[in-house]
């Protein structure tokens, strides 16, 4: 084996950011992307590979060694393909990507709890935490990056691990009407957010197949878990989604059957 290879799950998150990483370094050709379907039991082959953990991606390198954690991988891409770095060479520069880089747990965790909570009487609360979420994101960056819009002179290491999820909340804005409102407490945040999504290093997911593919999410069934009365995920790769009608938005009072999502 010549090249590093990633196992990964289409539409996942964390193996976007591998992607952009590659592309941005234009060696997207150089690392044999091998697709897992999420819908089924993993294979034995793979779990031997992880030791029996179940989280992708996962990066096997040219010389067969198992690497976890989309983070830990970046930073593996990063230190063999050196050229074009993407992460800041000067420490105290590193270390503002890295504060703001910390930050994307709980921006991740507020979005996805929000999108799988099954309670209307929780939305409010859910939308305020989220709120708050952005209203963190913008104070850093108007502290270390008042002028913008990316946090230094180009999309860089943040951008790589922040832009697949601000794509992955287009779901929010689907399935919980959730607009960033036009204020200028979000007003930075909001700049640096379009200015990822627009960027051609990130381009690898659109609307609408997020939307589709996170139905089974938005009614609580997360990672490809089947939903009762269904034969089927939403995150199946058949039938395409291209081919799918948009799901119904209202799910806290309807649960669409297979037949309805065009499974
Ligand atoms: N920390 C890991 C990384 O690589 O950065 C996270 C990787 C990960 O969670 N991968 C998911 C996976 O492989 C796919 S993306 N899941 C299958 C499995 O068997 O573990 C994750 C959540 C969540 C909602 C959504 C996702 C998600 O909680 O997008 O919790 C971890 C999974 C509500």
């Amino acid at each position: 084996m010549t090249h590093p290879t990633i196992y990964h799950i289409p539409v996942c998150p964390f193996c976007q950011r591998l992607d952009i990483l590659l592309t941005l370094k234009s060696r997207r050709d150089e690392v044999d992307f091998q697709l897992i379907d999420i819908t089924h039991p993993r294979p034995d082959w793979l779990l031997h590979k992880t030791r029996g953990t179940t989280a992708l991606p996962i990066l096997e390198t040219a010389d067969g060694h198992i690497i976890k954690e989309s983070l830990v991988i970046l930073q593996y891409l990063e230190d063999i393909y050196p050229e074009r770095p993407v992460a800041q060479r000067d420490p105290w520069r590193h270390a503002v990507e890295n504060m703001l880089t910390r930050m994307d747990g709980e921006f991740f965790s507020q979005g996805y709890t929000w999108l799988m909570n099954q309670d209307p009487a929780l939305r409010e609360a859910l939308r305020e935490g989220m709120l708050k979420q952005y209203a963190q994101l913008n104070d850093f960056l108007l502290e270390h990056a008042p002028s913008g819009p990316f946090l230094f002179e180009d999309f860089g290491w943040a951008e790589t691990v922040f832009t697949p999820f601000f794509e992955r909340f287009w779901f929010l804005e689907y399935y919980e009407n959730f607009v960033l409102p036009d204020e200028p407490r979000y007003a930075r945040v909001r700049a640096w957010v379009e200015a990822c999504i627009g960027h051609p290093a990130a381009q690898q997911t659109t609307r609408e197949e997020v939307v589709k593919l996170y139905y089974d999410y938005s009614k609580g069934a997360g990672n490809g878990a089947l939903l009762p009365g269904r034969s089927k995920s939403s995150m199946a790769f058949e039938p395409d989604w291209r081919d799918r009608p948009w799901p119904p938005k209202n799910k806290y009072e309807h649960s669409a059957t297979d037949a309805e999502l065009g499974l």
